[in-house]
């Protein structure tokens, strides 16, 4: 039913981790044409080319996204495009620019065209120390310390908003570190989860940059689009939430990984030697009750650790044997 009010789709930072591997999925599920791939600055994959439209855009400028939803009649968006936590602390001006101001023209733009819906990420970033660190439920204090997670926040409450105030249906959930195997993470706390698969295929050794015993939750990439696509698709009578609902999947450690992956690459060797990151890591929770999102629109996930690894070793060692990695 919802589906169909869905006829032409946006995707911001298309090229990216997430978007990338979404933009193929909604292409097959609502037709190639109609589904727009922008990108800001990095040339996208073949793939990605090759399938549908692309066209670079800047949600930081206004008019550049103002005219793709002109030209293509663009009535959902996707707003995969930001800036992540690690990076975030280096720039935290332009991440506040790309994550609060892109977005803020996002929902203008898509208020302006009375777009039948809008998705709008956030992540377990918006949590902080002060948050209970296991089973973190739904409702809960967010006071995170990095300017990732502060634009996290402020992103869930002006979703909200626009929804309250502007009738806008705008969606979201907190993402937990993301694990894929076709376009690396970038500026990310959790990207050692996915780099320590790669090296263990091209290299049989990786030095995590957080400490052996970090628990965080993850999750596997095809639970992400699944996630987010019947996020979008649910009947809104059902939602008493918006823009900020919990998502779990998976909790381990940086050596429960280590020792999973050893189970099928033996030689495989992982140094722990934490940096800047480990502090951002030990400030997010452990675990999430993602009740919520099960209960409203029926979420329940695939993966988990051991089906996780498997794989993503098959997939990296299948590009690996073609000299893709
Ligand atoms: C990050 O590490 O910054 C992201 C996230 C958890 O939102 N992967």
């Amino acid at each position: 039913m919802s589906k169909n009010d869905m006829k032409k789709i946006l995707v911001t930072g298309a090229v990216g981790q997430i978007g990338s591997e979404l933009t193929m999925i909604l292409r097959k599920r609502y037709g190639n044409e109609n589904v727009l791939a922008t990108g800001r600055k990095t040339k996208p994959s073949e793939t990605l080319l090759n399938s549908g439209p692309f066209e670079y855009i800047d949600i930081t400028k206004r008019e550049t996204i103002e005219k793709v939803v002109k030209d293509y009649g663009i009535d959902t968006i996707y707003n995969m495009a930001a800036i992540l936590s690690a990076v975030g602390e280096e720039k935290p001006l332009v991440c506040w620019n790309v994550n609060i101001n892109g977005m803020y023209n996002i929902l203008e733009i898509a208020r302006e065209h009375e777009m039948t819906r809008v998705f709008v990420p956030s992540s377990i970033a918006a949590f902080g120390p002060e948050t209970p660190r296991k089973n973190t439920p739904q409702e809960t204090v967010l006071k995170p310390k990095t300017m990732y997670g502060v634009t996290k926040v402020s992103g869930e409450l002006l979703g909200d908003y626009y929804f309250k105030r502007f009738n806008l249906d705008v969606r979201g959930v907190r993402y937990p570190g993301i694990i894929s195997s076709e376009t690396l993470p970038g500026g990310g706390t959790t990207d050692y989860a996915v780099e320590i698969f790669y090296e263990a295929i091209r290299n049989k050794k990786y030095t995590c940059f957080v400490k052996r015993d970090t628990i965080l939750p993850m999750m596997y990439m095809p639970d992400c689009i699944k996630g987010t696509i019947n996020l979008m698709e649910a009947d809104v009578s059902k939602l008493k939430h918006h823009s900020d609902f919990n998502l779990a999947s998976m909790s381990f450690s940086a050596g429960e990984l280590e020792e999973e992956i050893k189970k099928h690459v033996p030689e495989f060797k992982c140094e722990f030697k934490p940096d800047f990151r480990q502090d951002i890591a030990d400030s997010w929770p452990q675990s999430i009750d993602d009740s919520a999102a099960r209960k409203e629109w029926g979420w329940k996930p695939k993966y988990n650790l051991q089906t996780m690894t498997l794989d993503m070793l098959e997939k990296l060692n299948r590009r690996y044997e073609k000299g893709d990695l």
